[in-house]
C-alpha cells in the first residue's frame, strides 16, 4: 500500500518538498529490485533465435532519434535517426535526408505515437516529436525509416503536447510549451507577457493513405505553457485533451511563480468543429497558417480546471474517463466525458478565459483518486486499472478505474520515474502484460561511468496480483516516453523490390552505369553489388561536384553496402533495392580512394575504388562509362 497518505499539501510547503525530494531522488531502498530471481529472469529470457513479443519504441529526447527495444528481452534492436544526422547510415549526409532536416542537426523528441485504425495500434507509421523546432517525424514501420519531417509548424514555439494521434490517425497535434508572441519570430518585451504573447494547438491532417502531413487548423490559446496531450476514443472521439500549467501567466521564476493557482486547466478541442470552422473560412491567416480565435468562433475548445500544475492527460481505454494529475497535488481527477459533454450542451461555464468557455471542476470530475506524490502520468491495461507514475514517491501506483477508485497495488522503482508505458496501452485495447517505467536518474544501477549516467528502465510485470519487477536496463539520452506493439502487427521489408525503386537516379541495368559530367557539376550513377562498386575508377577535376548517386542492386535482406570517401564527413549506407546520392566536393587535386563502409562479404575488403583528381584546368571525358567485360560481370550478379 501506499508509503503516505498524503492527499492535498498546501502551495507553500508543495514547492520545498518538491525540491527537496527531487535533490534526494528518494534513494530508499537503494539496491531494491525483482524479488524472486529465478522466475523474473526467466520472464524476459527470449531464447537464441527466438523473437520478442513486442516492439517498443522509445523517444530519444535530446539526442534527437528513436531507440527500438525488443519486449520483454529488453534488448536494444536498432536506432532510428530522426532529428540528428547520422554518419553510419548517412542519414543526413545524403542529399534525400539533408533537404528533410533543412539544415538542423538537432531535434528534442519527446513522445513517439503509433499510428491507429479504431483506436488500435495498426503498425503503419511512428509519428515523434521535435520539440524544441516544432516539428513532427514520420517514420514508416515497413522499412524503419524516417520518411517525412513537416514543420516547423508556424506559430508554435516548441511543440511538447505532439503528437498524440487520434484513433484513426486523422490527425496528429502539436502545442507550444512556451508561449511567445505570434507569429514566430514577432518581438515583444517580455513584460509584455500578458498582452502579446500566445499559446498554440495546431491540428496536423495526416493523409491516410501515405501518413503524409499537412496543416489543418491552429487555434489560439491563451498565454499558459501547453504540456501533454491524448486523443479522446468511442465516446469521446472528435475530442483531443490538452494539459497546461502556468495558467498564472509567468514569464520569469516559474518554479514559484506558475505554481500559485489551486486549478490549472485541460483544454478539451473538437477537433471536427475545428476544421470545419477553417474549411467555412472562420480562420485568419497569422504565420501562413489559418488560425481561429475562440473569442470569435464558438464551439472548438473548452477548458476544465484541474489541480495544481498537470502534466499528463490520459483517457481511458473506454473513452469515457479523462484522467488528470496535479504534478503539486497527490491524487488524480478522473473526468466523465458524459458530464462534460453535458455540461457543454447545457451551457454550465464558470466564465471564459480569452474567449474559451470554462467549466466548472466538480460538474466534470466522476471521482479523485489519492495515488501518491508526485503523479505524472497514467496507462492503462485493459483490465479495469490504470496505472500512475509517482515521481516523488519513485512509485508507480496501481488503482481501479471505477468504484471504490482506489489504489490497490504499488511498487518501487529506481528511481524518480517520469513517463510509464503500458504494453499497447494507449490504445483501446491495451494488452496488460507489461508496464515500463522510465525512470529520470539511473544512480546507482549500472556499472559507473563517470558522472553523467545513463537513463534507466524497467520492465514490470502485470500479469499477476501484484505487479513484479522483471528487469533493469539502461538506455541512452534521453527516452521521455515510449509505445509499444504487439509484434505480429509490424510487418518489416526485407529489401526494397527493384521494380518499386522509382529514384529517378537509380541504376536498373549495369550498362547504364557511368560518370557524367556537366560544365563543373559531375554525375556518377554507380551500382554496387558484392563485392565491387561499378564504376570504380572516376576521374574529375579539383572543384568538381561531385553527386554520388549509388543504387544497391542486391536483392537480398541485410545485404547492404555502405560508401564512404576518404578524407571527408561523407559515408553513407545504402540498403538492398535502394538508391542514394550523396554530395561531395574535389576539393584537392591527388588521389581520394572510396570503400564500401558496411560490412557486406567475403570480399568486403576488396569493395572499393580510387577517384582521380586533376589539377585545376585539366581535361577530362565528360562521359565515362566502365568496361564491357564489368558491365557483363555485374549483369551476371544481378541475374543472380
Ligand atoms: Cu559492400
Amino acid at each position: 500500500m501506499l508509503k503516505t497518505r498524503w492527499t492535498w499539501f498546501a502551495a507553500a510547503g508543495a514547492l520545498t518538498l518538491w525540491a527537496a525530494l527531487s535533490w534526494m531522488g528518494c534513494s530508499g531502498g537503494a539496491k531494491g529490485g525483482a524479488g524472486n530471481f529465478a522466475s523474473a529472469a526467466q520472464k524476459v529470457y527470449v531464447k537464441p533465435g527466438e523473437h520478442d513479443a513486442y516492439y517498443a519504441f522509445f523517444s530519444g529526447g535530446h539526442s534527437g532519434q528513436v531507440f527500438v527495444y525488443g519486449m520483454p528481452s529488453c534488448r536494444h534492436i536498432t536506432t532510428i535517426p530522426v532529428f540528428t544526422p547520422e554518419p553510419a547510415k548517412g542519414y543526413g549526409v545524403d542529399e534525400e535526408s539533408r533537404e528533410m532536416l533543412k539544415g538542423y542537426t538537432w531535434g528534442d523528441a519527446h513522445h513517439p505515437g503509433l499510428s491507429e485504425t479504431d483506436g488500435d495500434y495498426d503498425g503503419r507509421w511512428l509519428f515523434i516529436n521535435d520539440m524544441p523546432n516544432a516539428r513532427i517525424a514520420r517514420i514508416d514501420l515497413r522499412d524503419f525509416v524516417t520518411h517525412e519531417i513537416f514543420g516547423p509548424i508556424p506559430n508554435v514555439s516548441a511543440a511538447h503536447a505532439c503528437p498524440f494521434p487520434t484513433p484513426n490517425t486523422e490527425y496528429v497535434f502539436a502545442a507550444s510549451r512556451f508561449s511567445a508572441p505570434v507569429p514566430v519570430g514577432s518581438y515583444s518585451r517580455v513584460e509584455d507577457y500578458g498582452k502579446n504573447f500566445k499559446g498554440i494547438i495546431a491540428g496536423v491532417k495526416v493523409d491516410p493513405k501515405s501518413g503524409h502531413m499537412s496543416l489543418g487548423f491552429e487555434i489560439l490559446m491563451p498565454p499558459f505553457d501547453w504540456d501533454l496531450a491524448d486523443a479522446g476514443k468511442g465516446p469521446s472521439h472528435g475530442w483531443e485533451f490538452f494539459t497546461c500549467y502556468n495558467s498564472e501567466g509567468a514569464f520569469d521564476s516559474l518554479e514559484t511563480k506558475a505554481s500559485q493557482n489551486e486549478m490549472d486547466y485541460v483544454a478539451a478541442v473538437d477537433w471536427r468543429a475545428a476544421q470545419k470552422a477553417v474549411d467555412e473560412g472562420k480562420a485568419r491567416q497569422i504565420g501562413g497558417a489559418p488560425v481561429l480565435d475562440p473569442a470569435t468562433v464558438k464551439g472548438i475548445v473548452y477548458l476544465v480546471p484541474v489541480p495544481k500544475s498537470p502534466h499528463g492527460v490520459d483517457v481511458d481505454p473506454s473513452g469515457e474517463y479523462i484522467c488528470c494529475a496535479g504534478k503539486l497535488q497527490a491524487e488524480v481527477s478522473v473526468f466523465s466525458f458524459k458530464k462534460i459533454a453535458a455540461a457543454i450542451a447545457a451551457g454550465q461555464f464558470d466564465g471564459e478565459k480569452d474567449g474559451i468557455p470554462v467549466l466548472k471542476y466538480a460538474d466534470c470530475l466522476e471521482a479523485r483518486v489519492p495515488v501518491g506524490l508526485g503523479p505524472l502520468h497514467t496507462q492503462f491495461d485493459g483490465k479495469g486499472f490504470a496505472y500512475t507514475s509517482l515521481f516523488l514517491d519513485s512509485k508507480i501506483a496501481k488503482w481501479k478505474v471505477g468504484p471504490p477508485w482506489k489504489v490497490v497495488d504499488d511498487i518501487d522503482v529506481y528511481y524518480s520515474i517520469g513517463h510509464l508505458m503500458a504494453s499497447e496501452g494507449d490504445t483501446r485495447h491495451p494488452t496488460g502484460e507489461y508496464v515500463v517505467a522510465l525512470d529520470k536518474l539511473s544512480k546507482d544501477r549500472y556499472l559507473q561511468v563517470g558522472p553523467a549516467h545513463p537513463e534507466a528502465a524497467q520492465l514490470i510485470d502485470l500479469r499477476g496480483p501484484k505487479m513484479e519487477l522483471l528487469y533493469d536496463f539502461p538506455t541512452y539520452l534521453e527516452p521521455h516516453y515510449a509505445q509499444m506493439i504487439r509484434a505480429e502487427k509490424v510487418k518489416p521489408i526485407k529489401y526494397y523490390p527493384m521494380d518499386e525503386n522509382h529514384n529517378p537516379r537509380a541504376i536498373k541495368r549495369p550498362e547504364e552505369a557511368r560518370v557524367e559530367r556537366k560544365g563543373r557539376r559531375v554525375d556518377v550513377y554507380m551500382v554496387a553489388v558484392r563485392s565491387h562498386f561499378t564504376p570504380d575508377v572516376l576521374r574529375v577535376v579539383q572543384g568538381d561536384t561531385v553527386y554520388f548517386h549509388v543504387t544497391n542492386v542486391e536483392q537480398e535482406e541485410d545485404i547492404a553496402h555502405g560508401f564512404g570517401i576518404l578524407f571527408s564527413s561523407k559515408d553513407m549506407q545504402v540498403d538492398p533495392g535502394e538508391t542514394k546520392t550523396m554530395r561531395w566536393v574535389a576539393g584537392k587535386s591527388g588521389v581520394t580512394p572510396f570503400y564500401c563502409s558496411n560490412f557486406c562479404s567475403a570480399l568486403h575488403q576488396e569493395m572499393q575504388g580510387y577517384i582521380e583528381v586533376a589539377p585545376p584546368g585539366s581535361k577530362v571525358s565528360s562521359l565515362q562509362r566502365p568496361s564491357a567485360q564489368r558491365v557483363s560481370e555485374v549483369a551476371a550478379l544481378m541475374r543472380h
